[in-house]
């Protein structure tokens, strides 16, 4: 290197940049952009995928927090679409990590040749229709710009990171991360100072890592939650083989229970079930792995708040039986929610990390966080000095990383208005006024690649659908939008979730309208809906 050469040209403005031309263009390379991706290949047409990270992966690219991993079991995480892939990739965890889930995706885009339609480093800043064309326009941050007659917004329903908005945040004179944009080189952590903000199921992960390697860490607790051991193992090469022999059979069981787990809930009532016989299952839960114990305990926990309340109280118990001081272990207690109602983090130690002398819980409700300070954090009894702040506060969940955009519709319409009181959409998949963009992501409660395969194939059969039938031009009717929403609405209103402080309500994020985001049927229920309208032609729909 040495020399530096200076252009004599000046560089191109935004607007004198060639605009690229697609039939489609998808934007995210995670876990459904990238099948999309591939389907939409297949059609044929022309298409290209943009995503701002420089790398593929999408959460598995942005949350490479130490301690990252599934929640889900591996085998059923894996995409189900390609037998050669099923058979070549071996997951060497129950609950793969974070790394190895990376470079599964990068093994698919390679394998399957995505890489050569893939633009990294691209943020989206705009994507405006124009009406006469029936085209969208989109202008990226570095002012590269592109059209296309279909958009199909893959951007995932847990990317757009929120970060509270403590005064002071940027007056912190060390180190401020979030989980979700945590950086690719090593963070050194041995004998630092931390802080960790959130005790959800990212922070779960995270203080369980790193609590050993720290010199001192304080975890910021607004609402404790009920963790459940994870119980992750190694994949014996028997266990693979088995894999390998019966992944039709882990797919098809997949795409028949409700949340796309394989896991089936006990058909009996909680408490016609003697008390004995009751706790005799809830430790056989306990022992067992994954989300054994909430998606396999009887079914009407989830329904009856006595039987959730029967079931909480076990879990309270299990905590307070591992954490040495009472009243730590009191304050580690959820109280003031079901259990259920929010995610469960699923940990592997995570209580035994607040019996370690460098590790203190701060209860922000007895000790509000008053500021950011150049040191660290100032509660209102305390000024605790730090040398990092991990912000594991999670995200502005499903809407947030679509209203972040500038999305214009009919009309100049812009998707921000239109979704300022909550998703609006008919099936989840299209919004009224914004023709031709799909959104590509999994919105009932389910496992999410079992889910959003489905939708991918949804909306790729509905584009090879209009360009069969000379179709150049698709949105639902307000109509149809209008009764989803109400049919979501009713479905929401038979759950619990609503009473609960969560990413699922949007209640998490300030000033963000408190409803249900995800939609509450039950996965095969969802799919049969989707397909139905597919069959009839796309009823609800106008097709032009
Ligand atoms: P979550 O589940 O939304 O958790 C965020 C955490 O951050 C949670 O403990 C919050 O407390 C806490 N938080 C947020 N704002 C504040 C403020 N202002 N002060 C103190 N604490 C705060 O996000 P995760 O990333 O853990 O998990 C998201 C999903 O990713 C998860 O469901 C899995 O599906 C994977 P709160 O509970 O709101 O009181």
């Amino acid at each position: 290197m040495g020399t530096s050469v200076q252009s004599t040209q000046p560089a191109p403005k935004a607007s004198a940049r060639p605009v690229e031309q697609y039939d489609a263009i998808i934007i995210g390379a995670g876990v459904t952009g990238l099948y999309q991706l591939y389907r939409i290949r297949q059609l044929g047409i022309s298409v290209r995928l943009f995503d701002d990270g420089d790398g593929v992966g999408g959460t598995w690219y942005w949350n490479r927090y130490p301690g990252c991993r599934f929640d889900s079991e591996s085998e059923t995480y894996g995409y189900s679409f390609s037998k050669e892939l099923l058979e070549e990739w071996d997951w060497k965890e129950h609950y793969s990590g974070q790394p190895e889930n990376e470079r599964y995706l990068n093994y698919v885009a390679d394998k399957f040749d995505l890489r050569s339609d893939i633009q990294l480093n691209s943020r989206l800043a705009s994507a405006v229709y124009d009406e006469r064309a029936n085209r969208w326009d989109l202008e990226f941050e570095d002012g590269r710009r592109a059209r296309a007659q279909f958009l199909i917004g893959a951007v995932g329903i847990l990317s757009a990171r929120f970060t509270p908005p403590f005064e002071g945040t940027d007056s912190f004179k060390g180190r401020s991360l979030h989980t979700g944009s945590w950086p690719k080189e090593p963070v050194e952590l041995a004998g630092k100072r931390v802080a960790v903000i959130g005790t959800g199921p990212t922070a779960v992960q995270l203080i369980t890592e790193i609590a050993k390697e720290v010199g001192h860490l304080t975890v910021f607790q607004r609402t404790p939650n009920y963790c459940a051991p994870l119980r992750n193992s190694l994949v014996t090469p028997e266990t693979q083989e088995r894999f390998k022999a019966t992944y039709p059979e882990i797919h098809k069981r997949i795409r028949e229970t409700p949340a796309g787990f394989a896991y089936d809930f006990d058909p009996r009532k909680t408490l016609e079930v003697p008390r004995e016989e009751r706790l005799a299952l809830y430790e056989k839960l306990w022992t067992q792995p994954g989300f054994s114990k909430w998606l396999g305990n009887f079914h009407d926990i989830m329904s009856n708040r006595e039987a959730n309340e029967d079931f909480a109280e076990f879990v309270r118990n299990k905590i307070r039986a591992r954490v040495k001081d009472p009243v730590v272990a009191e304050k580690l207690v959820p109280k003031d929610h079901p259990f259920g109602s929010k995610r469960i983090p699923l940990e592997s130690g995570y209580y035994e990390q607040f019996n370690r002398d460098n590790v203190l819980l701060v209860d922000v409700n007895e000790t509000p966080i008053e500021r950011v300070t150049p040191k660290g954090i100032k509660t209102t009894d305390q000024e605790h000095e730090f040398d990092i702040i991990v912000y594991a506060t999670g995200f502005d969940a499903v809407s947030g990383s679509l209203t972040r955009i500038d999305i214009r519709g009919e009309g100049g319409r812009t998707f921000k208005d239109t979704w300022a009181d909550g998703p609006r959409t008919y099936l989840g998949i299209q919004t009224a006024g914004f023709p031709n963009f799909f959104i590509a992501t999994n919105s009932a409660f389910c496992n999410y690649p079992v889910c959003a395969e489905t939708i991918v194939e949804w909306i790729s059969d509905c584009i090879k659908y209009m360009r069969e039938k000379g179709f150049n031009r698709i949105e639902p009717t307000p109509e149809a939008e209008e009764a989803w929403i109400a049919h979501a609405a009713e479905l929401a209103s038979h759950t619990f979730l609503s009473d609960t402080k969560s990413w699922f309500m949007g209640s998490n994020i300030p000033g963000k309208k408190r409803q249900l985001l995800l939609y509450a049927n039950s996965a095969p229920k969802y799919r049969a809906e989707i397909t139905q309208v597919a069959a009839s032609g796309y009823e609800g729909f106008t097709l032009e």
